[in-house]
């Protein structure tokens, strides 16, 4: 059994789609960060960066207990756990894991940023809206041409780059799809898999991010993820 410590939020669902889709049996940890659960003692336990998702696989290597963070190790790990969505031929491998950290690296920080400055920051703050807003459009360029040449954001299979990467482009598609045509095409194709539509909807009977459309960030809100919480000594 393997236990997802995560709510509804872009990271815990790259994980939640890998789950369904590599037919894992697993369980919901519901972490609420907008509530500080990410910065319990419980929690640090489990991830002294005090970010979600964490996986714990109760069945890891040699039958110990793993507990792993950061979603590409996480998407890495249960590809190959499950033996699936991660090319086998090395060529084609490594494509896959350049894309992978082109989300890691990229799009989510990016994106984050883009998503803190244009919705959750309290004052304006045009220079940093507009360098975000601008990189978040350069990148869904990249993504796009890519999309235009392959299938997939690997080639012509489908991976744990594209899982990694379609919980982060929600609210773009929503606003600018039309702008990015194989990107909404990609999209629209990934949303027609059932464990990507499951997915996506992990946590959100309890809670929702911007991602999903919450609006009202109140001052705890901004104080457990960007404030005097978040940057306490422990
Ligand atoms: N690089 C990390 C990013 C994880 C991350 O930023 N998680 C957010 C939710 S999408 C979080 O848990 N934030 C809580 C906090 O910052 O206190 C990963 O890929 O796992």
């Amino acid at each position: 059994m393997i236990t997802l410590h995560g709510g509804a939020t872009p990271n815990a669902r790259k994980i939640a789609i890998a789950l369904l889709e590599m037919g894992f049996a697993w369980r919901l940890d519901y972490v609420d960060i907008l509530a500080g659960d990410q910065l319990t003692p419980a929690f640090l336990a489990l991830n002294p960066n005090n970010k979600t998702p964490v996986i714990v696989d109760e069945d890891g290597p040699g039958g110990e207990r793993l507990v792993l963070w950061e979603t590409g190790a996480i998407l890495l790990y249960l590809a190959e756990k499950s033996g699936r969505f991660l090319p086998t031929d090395p060529a084609k491998r490594a494509i896959c894991w350049q894309w992978l950290m082109f989300q890691v690296s990229g799009i989510g920080p990016m994106f984050g940023q883009e998503a803190h400055f244009s919705h959750y920051a309290k004052d304006r703050h045009e220079y940093a809206i507009e360098r975000y807003s601008r990189e978040v459009d350069r990148l869904m360029r990249v993504l796009d041409q890519r999309l235009d040449e392959a299938a997939w954001l690997a080639g012509e299979e489908y991976t744990i780059a594209d899982m990694a990467t379609l919980p982060f482009l929600r609210r773009q598609l929503t606003e600018k799809g039309g702008r990015f045509p194989n990107v909404a095409r990609w999209g629209a194709a990934m949303m027609e898999r059932p464990a990507v539509a499951e997915g996506m909807t992990v946590g959100v009977a309890r809670a929702e991010t911007i991602e999903g459309g919450l609006t009202g960030f109140t001052d705890e809100h901004r104080a457990i993820l960007w404030g005097d919480r978040q940057h306490a000594q422990r």
